[in-house]
């Protein structure tokens, strides 16, 4: 079996010539403008980037490696019975561009299996810190605790060749990908539960059904919801705060344990990632501020109101590229739809879906009115019993890992530069565009 190595290095010179020609062909020509009013606008829709794992559509939203999500769940290997791709698939198609086969993906398990032994220090690291730190915090924290591993760090330090650099960022991806899970699952024992944990049993299982089996849950269905949930939250092009930021780190030569450390701080703002925690804790109060009063379309669209009057954002609805319902919204809808149609707190995340789009509408700002991946997370995990919404976005933080680490390696591979783009002070504007 061709491992994961020997696969991806066989693409790099095909991929680096077909680079080399584009930018041969096209290289003077205009990709994207940028306004002044873009440069004080977050830089929105400015094409000013390549990133080669995943492409977003405003209107159809994400494909990796050019497959929407739900061609993802048809072709990559699925576990037994199961009907979600498993996560290792996913990143070796995001990485390599190939579907592969479940040969390659139970080598790829293995090699995750074989790094997956947390060193004692990141552990005490991690047991050292306080329950009540924020698990995004706690995050962070453990997987800065896991950067003396960096192979990249120290080949850098030992002079290797920059065309080899790719090597040691893909060995310490795998290796972060390897150690995640187990980070992340211990996390969430600490801060949560009273810190035990079921050993790690990657090589047996896959990395979502080992994540679940570790935070705590044995259910065949939540195993297959984790595998959904690392699918839909891996990658989003390269624009978004997690990924860039990951991507302006490495630039620098970072090694991935600090670039990802990057991206992870990002994703722990409530605009990006963290929306999942706000969804959920939103969708409490709602509850609680309905009492016994029966939920409608008028009383919802009546709290809705209450959060933008405010001055408040929509938890989970808008995106800044994305111009329709995030289709990792629906898939989670139809898992919800398939497995649990009755729950409650997915009535009110059905409802809201049916109000929400016209509140903003009406309120007229909001260029995408429609629910985007966060919307839904919240309450398909609270179904199976991760009620604790405050560990949400670690779980994002883990699936990201997956997309964001695989483009990383491709940086190295095709020889990025530093990103360091030219900016301008508001006098600079008004002196150069004064009597024009
Ligand atoms: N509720 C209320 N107002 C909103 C809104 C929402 N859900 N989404 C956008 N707006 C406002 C926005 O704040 C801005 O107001 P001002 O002109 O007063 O600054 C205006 O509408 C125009 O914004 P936009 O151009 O439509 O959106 P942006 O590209 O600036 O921002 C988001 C995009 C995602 C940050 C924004 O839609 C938002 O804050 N949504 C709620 C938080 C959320 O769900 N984030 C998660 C996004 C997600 F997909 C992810 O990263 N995981």
């Amino acid at each position: 079996v061709l491992g994961i190595k020997e696969a991806l290095s066989s693409k790099i010179p095909a991929a680096i010539a077909d680079v080399k020609a584009v930018r041969e062909a096209y290289g003077d020509e205009q990709l994207g403008t940028c306004t002044v009013t873009q440069a004080y606008g977050g830089m929105r829709s400015v094409k000013a980037m390549t990133y080669e794992t995943s492409l977003l559509d405003a209107e159809e939203g994400i494909r990796f490696r050019g497959m929407t999500l739900p061609e993802c769940q048809a072709a990559l290997p699925r576990a037994p019975g199961g009907g979600e791709p498993l996560p290792e698939a996913i990143f070796w198609l995001l990485l390599t561009g190939d579907v592969p086969n479940d040969a390659q993906v139970n080598a790829l398990r293995e090699e995750f299996a074989s790094r997956s032994k947390l060193p004692a220090d990141a552990v005490a690291v991690i047991d050292a810190l306080p329950t009540d730190m924020h698990p995004m915090t706690q995050l962070n924290a453990g997987v800065l605790a896991l950067q003396p591993q960096s192979a990249m760090a120290a080949a850098y330090e030992k002079g290797v060749h920059k065309s080899t650099y790719w090597e040691y960022c893909l060995d310490d991806a795998l290796t972060l990908l390897a150690q995640l899970p187990e980070v992340a699952a211990r996390i969430y024992r600490r801060s949560f539960h009273d810190g035990s944990m079921t050993p790690s049993a990657a090589g047996e299982l896959d990395m979502g059904a080992n994540y679940a089996r570790m935070m705590g849950f044995d259910d065949p269905k939540f195993d297959e919801l984790m595998r959904l949930y690392l699918t839909i939250h891996a990658d989003h092009e390269g624009g978004n705060v997690s990924a860039h930021a990951v991507r302006l780190v490495g630039s620098a030569l970072s090694d991935p344990f600090l670039s990802f450390s990057g991206g992870l701080a990002g994703l722990a703002g409530p605009l990006h990632g963290l929306a999942n925690q706000e969804v959920l804790r939103w969708l409490m109060e709602m509850k609680v501020s309905l009492g016994s009063k029966e939920m409608t379309k008028e009383s919802l669209t009546g709290l809705v109101w209450d959060v933008l009057n405010a001055g408040k954002v929509v938890p989970g609805f808008g995106h800044a590229v994305l111009r329709k319902t995030d289709p990792r919204y629906t898939c989670q809808r139809e898992f919800a739809l398939k497995h649990m149609p009755d729950d409650e707190m997915f009535k009110m995340v059905s409802m809201l879906y049916e109000v929400v789009p016209a509140v903003l509408t009406e309120q007229g700002k909001v260029k995408n009115p429609f629910p985007n991946v966060d919307a839904h997370s919240g309450v398909l995990l609270r179904h199976y019993g991760l009620t604790e919404a405050r560990y949400y976005t670690v779980m994002f933080g883990v699936s990201r890992a997956i997309g964001t680490l695989a483009s990383l390696v491709w940086d190295r591979a095709l020889g990025l530069p530093i990103e360091r783009p030219k900016s301008v002070t508001t006098g600079w504007i008004k002196a150069h565009f004064e009597g024009k």
